[in-house]
């Protein structure tokens, strides 16, 4: 098993604390409870690094590991609600919006998704953000330990539908299982 070199490197609540650093970036956004800490925890070999963003305080900030000297995952707060109400779109205009217009070493948009759902509005504006930025999507399709091989397939279906997205560029994957993991990797590395 690969070991992973991971550190949070900086929490950030605007532009000024984003971290000085010339690798390559992958921003993971994802519903509140999609499993979004535990793919990332999964993909760095780790039980708890990214759970460190539920400490309270730090939920409503940019959380940034540096993994392996060879790229940063960016964790941002997950959303629980509508990104288009009003309370969210202050949230999003000030945390988000800055970090991916401005950030030039982004590289690519993580969307983690639980394979069980139907993406929402949330999902997707986010979507729809990354393509009006023409940045790559990784739809990362977890908890699928949690279904049958035949409903696996019809969420999939649904989901590329959904959102618009080949189903070739969907990742499913199990935190719970490790598996697809290998897969996401792969992917990933197209960017460092
Ligand atoms: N069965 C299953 N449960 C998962 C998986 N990934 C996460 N979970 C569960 O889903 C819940 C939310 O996970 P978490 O990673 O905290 O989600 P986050 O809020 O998006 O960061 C927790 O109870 C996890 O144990 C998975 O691959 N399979
Ligand atoms: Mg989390």
């Amino acid at each position: 098993m690969k070991y992973y070199d991971a550190e949070l490197i900086a929490t950030a609540a605007n532009k000024s604390q984003w971290p000085q650093s010339s690798l390559n970036e992958i921003a993971f956004v994802g519903r509140s409870n999609s499993g979004k800490s535990s793919i990332i925890n999964s993909l760095i070999n780790r039980k708890n690094l990214a759970y460190s963003g539920k400490t309270p305080g730090k939920t409503r900030l940019l959380n940034f590991y540096k993994v392996n000297n060879e790229i940063v995952f960016m964790d941002a707060p997950g959303y629980g609600y509508a990104i288009k109400d009003k309370e969210a779109s202050i949230f999003f205009s000030n945390l988000i919006d800055p970090y991916f217009k401005e950030r030039n070493q982004l590289k690519a948009l993580a969307l983690v998704l639980d394979v069980r759902r139907i993406p929402n509005e949330d999902d997707k504006v986010m979507v729809d953000y990354a393509k009006a930025l023409h940045l790559p999507i990784i739809a990362i399709c977890t908890k699928k330990d949690k279904l049958s091989n035949n409903q696996l397939n019809n969420n999939l279906f649904k989901i590329s539908k959904e959102l618009n997205i080949p189903k070739n560029s969907l990742f499913p994957c199990s935190a719970i299982k490790k598996e697809g993991i290998n897969e996401i990797w792969e992917e990933i590395n197209k960017y460092i």
